[in-house]
């Protein structure tokens, strides 16, 4: 299988070439620079639709989505062990962390960097920031109860879903100074030898 991903430094793009690290896989990987129009040609259009980035050709088929991307590549290499099997008992906890990272952590992680570090200064809304401030550090306050004693989301078993958790919660290490459990679970992912491959 022929595998390209289509990604540039420091952006979600990152979930799916962590994995493929993980995996052991080979794959081509194509620099789009978001931040100078690369992702606005004619051309990388056709790869993904919204200009973005992480795609993924899987032979002459693409595919977007980090969080879909990370999933797919999971499950098509059951022998690596970083998708719990569709009959394994994991395999429901295993879905909730994969959408839980990508539906209830990353919006308000987002949405609270956007309005205090992306967008220009006088296009920031602070009602906005301190809304998703609060929203986020309630979400990472459950979430560093619940990896208590664990040490990965499925306990001993690392998985995708760590990667698409860890990804995020790499963007506040600040934050994450008030909330132990997860700054240990932080060092103990960011310290994995394809992870710091890509990093
Ligand atoms: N939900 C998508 C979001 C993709 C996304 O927002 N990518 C950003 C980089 S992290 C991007 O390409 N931004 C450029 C743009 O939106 O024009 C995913 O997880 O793949």
């Amino acid at each position: 299988m022929k595998l390209t991903l289509y990604g540039f430094k420091k952006t979600r793009s990152m979930r799916p070439q962590w994995l493929l690290e993980e995996l052991g896989l080979d794959y081509k990987y194509i620099e789009i620079d978001i931040f100078h129009d690369a992702g606005m040609t004619k051309k990388y259009r056709k790869i993904h639709p919204y200009g973005q980035v992480p795609a993924l050709g899987i032979d002459d088929n693409i595919m977007f989505e980090s969080g879909a991307i990370c999933h797919w590549l999971a499950d098509q290499f059951p022998a690596q062990g970083l998708a719990p099997a569709l009959d394994s008992p994991l395999r429901a906890e295993y879905e909730q962390w994969m959408f839980y990272a990508a539906a209830t952590l990353e919006p308000p992680a987002f949405n609270y960097i956007l309005h205090s570090q992306i967008l220009p200064e006088d296009k920031r809304v602070k009602v906005i920031a301190d809304w998703n401030e609060k929203q986020l550090i309630y979400t990472l306050r459950i979430l560093n109860r619940l990896l208590k004693d664990k040490h990965y989301l499925l306990g001993e078993q690392f998985s995708a879903a760590d990667i698409m958790l860890a990804y995020l919660l790499f963007w506040f290490p600040d934050i994450l100074q008030q909330f132990p459990v997860l700054q240990d679970y932080c060092d103990r992912l960011g310290n994995r030898e394809a992870y710091l491959k890509i990093k």
